[in-house]
């Protein structure tokens, strides 16, 4: 006996990676169903060895189906997830709407599976950020050991982050840097994009923090503790798939880089790869398609008591979207809605 599952927005990067973890994971499907706005109704989509064509999100009746994996953006959430809540079927939602909610769980399954339970009271899941999660996976089993104070974190985001238009963006600019009578200009960024950088992603807030950078913040402490004081600067780099980010830790007691590696060896959802010579290390071309939360760069920060520094990359729309999702439906159906 399996579920019935619905993906909501199964036409853009999320959605479409969600379809193909549920089948990569063997995710216990007795049936699904795949929906879009009506402007890519009808459109074809790949579950595992099915090809499904999109309903349309507006019209679909959500009684009797088990889990609605959400990948439609705040605006459609705001719309959608509350009808498909009342009618029944439990809501894990990408979107920002829902993560700073008291009344909604916020959930990285390797950090705070337990928390799920709290699904009850709106029947509304929220995944994380995608620079939050692949952070919260490496954070929390050194602060299970060392009591994190403070983490300062500097991230190297994909264009995938921003959508299918985005990463069109990028190769449509890079080709002009070889082809200059091909003007690219500026549309998803306010900046060009190839061979560059821009450190602006979301919106400004009053403090001059962007509300990306607001994000890691607020979610690292809903997710892993809210003591630890964090601040971020959340870059775009030319990259079509990966986050990286460079991340300092302070902790209350000190942590020896080499039992801080072995610890996260042990942990789950980690891949440590570090070796202090060429190559030994992860960058984010390697993490695509993968799983894993990569680690590299262990070692000691000795300008302060007790610091260390990491690299950690992984796939932005795995890890940071797609697969934590699925992650959650897994740990709902083992510990809410166990099925014969
Ligand atoms: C980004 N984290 O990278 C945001 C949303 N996916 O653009």
């Amino acid at each position: 006996m399996g579920y019935k599952v619905v993906v909501a927005g199964a036409t853009g990067n999320v959605g479409r990676e969600m379809l193909n973890i549920l089948a990569e994971r063997g995710f216990p499907v007795d049936e699904i169903a795949v929906l879009a706005s009506r402007k890519s109704l009808g459109t074809e989509v790949t579950f595992g060895e099915t090809t499904l064509k999109t309903k349309d999100l507006d019209t679909f009746d959500f009684t009797g189906w088990d889990i609605a994996l959400f990948a439609v953006g705040s605006t459609a959430t705001k719309k959608y997830a509350p009808i498909a809540a009342s009618q029944g079927c439990v809501v894990i939602d990408n979107s920002s709407l829902y993560r700073y909610d008291p009344d909604v769980p916020l959930i990285v399954p390797e950090c705070n599976a337990d928390a799920v339970m709290g699904y009850t009271k709106k029947n509304i899941i929220a995944n994380p950020n995608c620079s939050t999660a692949q952070m919260v996976v490496a954070l929390k089993p050194l602060h299970d050991r060392a009591k994190i104070k403070r983490v300062v974190v500097s991230t190297y985001q994909s264009v995938s982050g921003s959508g299918k238009e985005a990463m069109e963006e990028l190769w449509d600019q890079t080709k002009a840097v070889y082809n200059p009578t091909d003007d690219v200009p500026a549309k998803v960024y306010t900046k060009e994009i190839a061979f560059n950088v821009i450190p602006h992603i979301d919106v400004f807030m009053e403090d001059g923090s962007t509300k990306e950078e607001w994000k890691m913040v607020a979610e690292t402490k809903k997710i892993v503790d809210p003591a630890i004081k964090v601040t971020a600067t959340c870059v775009r780099v030319p990259v079509f798939v990966g986050h990286s980010e460079s991340i300092n830790i302070e902790f209350e007691e000190f942590l020896d880089e080499d039992e801080a590696r072995d610890i996260l060896r042990e942990a789950p959802g980690i891949m440590v790869i570090d070796k202090r010579e060429d190559g030994g290390y992860v960058t984010p071309k390697e993490c695509v398609g993968d799983f894993a939360t990569f680690i590299s760069r262990i070692r000691q920060d000795s300008t302060i008591d007790n610091g260390l520094n990491l690299w950690c990359v992984s796939d932005n729309l795995r890890k940071g979207a797609a697969l934590n999702a699925v992650q959650i439906a897994e740990v709902l159906g083992q510990k809410a809605l166990k099925k014969g």
